[in-house]
């Protein structure tokens, strides 16, 4: 293997005896066993799942009860789904044949969730007969359901009873002040409410639907849209109060607010956060949770007909000309497929957490040093640093120093090499993805060229290059990325500076979403 790394002795174990921490030396979750199981391969609900496994979202729900402010109907819901592109809307039965047919394809499914285009919930017989007809044909399956809250009260029963297990509610504010100017309306009772009295109806329906879901041992994640000037001082309070109810996880995503899509927000000119805004905010929502409750930071806002791993969506190649003309049923050997796949993936996963037990290395929980770096790496999931540099559609940031690597940020790029028809010519765009990565100290990839090598080191990024061999253990995420931060945080020190990461040039969220926005 060629690797331009250096290899490490093993570090030595940070916080090695802490309560905190597992016994294997990795972070303790605090979940307890049963936990770990239900969320182990949920893409969402689980990092590190997200590099294995697959979702799929079935459009079936059109319509909606409230207006947010980021949202034009004409697109898929924002709350959960990047707007671009209206979905088809399906009927349950064709939803089902869309899983047959995906589930055939992609072994690696194992979430199915419905998200849109509008409110499941303000549809709530067409989604809960899709979910009964998912349950009734494949029983390991996940299912999942993310809404606005408002009609949340009266369908907990007929959650828990179809055995769906993940809820995301969409939580913007805890002071109807705040959700006066999220919101234009509510839709309620045969009313249309607006302003602070349309914002305390939703809150308190969101708040006795959350309350019911933890009750009955739901896993409820919370999503919250970063509104800068608008929420987003307001969102630790949030984050505190949803961890106080029992809330599972907490992801805090960026508002999308391009004029193009014509929502209230892109007319008039609310902009979204930068990746750095984004990124302070989710640290001082983690640190207002305190331990106990996940932020979630490897959202990648799903189009509604979302399939495939997170990150890299393949909806477009699963067109109902396919999973409606084609009989692919649920046959048993495909569900034995899945298994045989899913037991690889596990034993890869055990692989890779004995490895960075060896080495030491901790990827969450206390005992994060206070001298980080961050590093970004191009990969395509299977934990290993597997993308060549001008391929790679997005890099994922870890924070990494001797003994942590922890992963915080997922951030979209255009690509900048299109393979035979050569590098993007756009003088600009090798300095947006320079501009992008600005705040790392390294990026690791498995090849890059000569030109953005220069580019980066000019900017004083570190580029460093890892063969890639799926069955080369050495070849993973944590340990790439703990190399690259001893590297850094050593050299550092041998000079006698303290570690600061620099503060990158603000990235408009055009630049953000190039090549994303559909
Ligand atoms: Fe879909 Fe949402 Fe379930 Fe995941 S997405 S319904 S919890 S299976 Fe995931 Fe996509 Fe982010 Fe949603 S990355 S937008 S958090
Ligand atoms: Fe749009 Fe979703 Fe908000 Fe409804 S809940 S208005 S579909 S973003």
């Amino acid at each position: 293997m060629t690797r331009s790394l250096p290899l490490l002795a093993p570090s030595p174990r940070l916080g090695a005896g802490c309560a905190k921490r597992g016994s294997c030396g990795r972070p303790s979750t605090g979940l307890d066993e049963a936990t770990k199981a239900r969320v182990a391969a949920h893409p969402c609900y689980n990092q590190e799942a997200h590099q294995y496994y697959a979702r799929m979202h079935l459009a079936v729900a059109p319509s909606c009860n409230v207006q947010c402010n980021y949202c034009n109907r004409k697109f898929d819901c924002v709350n959960e789904s990047r707007p671009g592109v209206t979905s088809k809307v399906l009927s349950p039965e064709e939803a089902l044949a869309k899983v047959a047919y995906v589930a055939a394809k992609v072994p690696q499914l194992s979430v199915v969730g419905i998200a849109g285009p509008g409110d499941p919930l303000a549809n709530a017989k067409r989604t809960f007969r899709t979910f009964e007809l998912i349950a009734r044909d494949f029983p390991d399956l996940r299912l999942c359901l993310s809404t606005n809250g408002l009609k949340l009260p009266e369908n907990v029963e007929r959650i828990v009873q179809l055995g769906i297990d993940h809820v995301t509610i969409t939580m913007n504010f805890v002071d109807p002040e705040v959700g006066a100017g999220i919101y234009a309306w509510v839709a309620y009772e045969g009313r249309q409410l607006t302003g602070v009295e349309a914002a305390q109806v939703l809150l308190d329906q969101q708040l006795v639907g959350l309350r019911a879901l933890v009750a009955a041992g739901v896993l409820v994640k919370i999503n919250s849209v970063m509104i800068p000037g608008i929420n987003d001082a307001h969102l630790p309070e949030v984050a505190r109060l949803v961890k106080a109810e029992g809330a599972f996880v907490h992801n805090v995503l960026p508002l999308i607010s391009e004029p193009e899509h014509g929502t209230h927000f892109g007319l008039t000119g609310q902009r979204g956060p930068t990746v750095t805004e984004l990124k302070a905010l989710q640290d001082t929502c983690e640190d207002e949770d305190g331990p106990g409750m996940q932020i979630m930071r490897h959202c990648r806002q799903c189009r509604a007909d979302a399939v495939g791993m997170l990150g890299a969506d393949e909806g477009e190649s699963f067109s109902p000309e396919l999973y409606l003309t084609q009989d692919v049923t649920n046959q048993p050997d495909r569900r034995m497929e899945r298994m045989a796949v899913r037991a690889e993936i596990e034993q890869r996963r055990a692989e890779l957490a004995a490895l960075r037990d060896q080495r030491g290395i901790a990827t969450e929980g206390a005992g994060k040093p206070q001298r980080l770096v961050l590093v970004a790496v191009a990969s395509k999931g299977g934990g290993r640093v597997n993308q060549h540099f001008g391929q790679a559609e997005e890099f994922w940031v870890y924070e990494a120093a001797p003994g942590w690597a922890r992963f915080v940020q997922a951030r979209n790029v255009r690509r900048f090499c299109s393979g035979r028809l050569g590098c993007d010519e756009d003088p600009s765009a090798l300095g947006k993805l320079v501009e992008m990565l600005s705040d790392c100290a390294a990026v690791i990839t498995t090849e890059i060229g000569p030109r953005p090598r220069e580019a980066l080191e000019q900017a004083g990024i570190d580029c460093l290059t890892i063969a890639d061999d799926a069955n080369d253990p050495e070849s993973v995420i944590e340990v790439a990325v703990e190399a690259a931060g001893v590297r850094l945080i050593g050299v550092e020190a041998t000079c006698g500076e303290l570690v600061e990461v620099p503060s990158p040039a603000p990235v408009a969220p055009e630049a953000v979403l190039a090549g994303c926005a559909r």
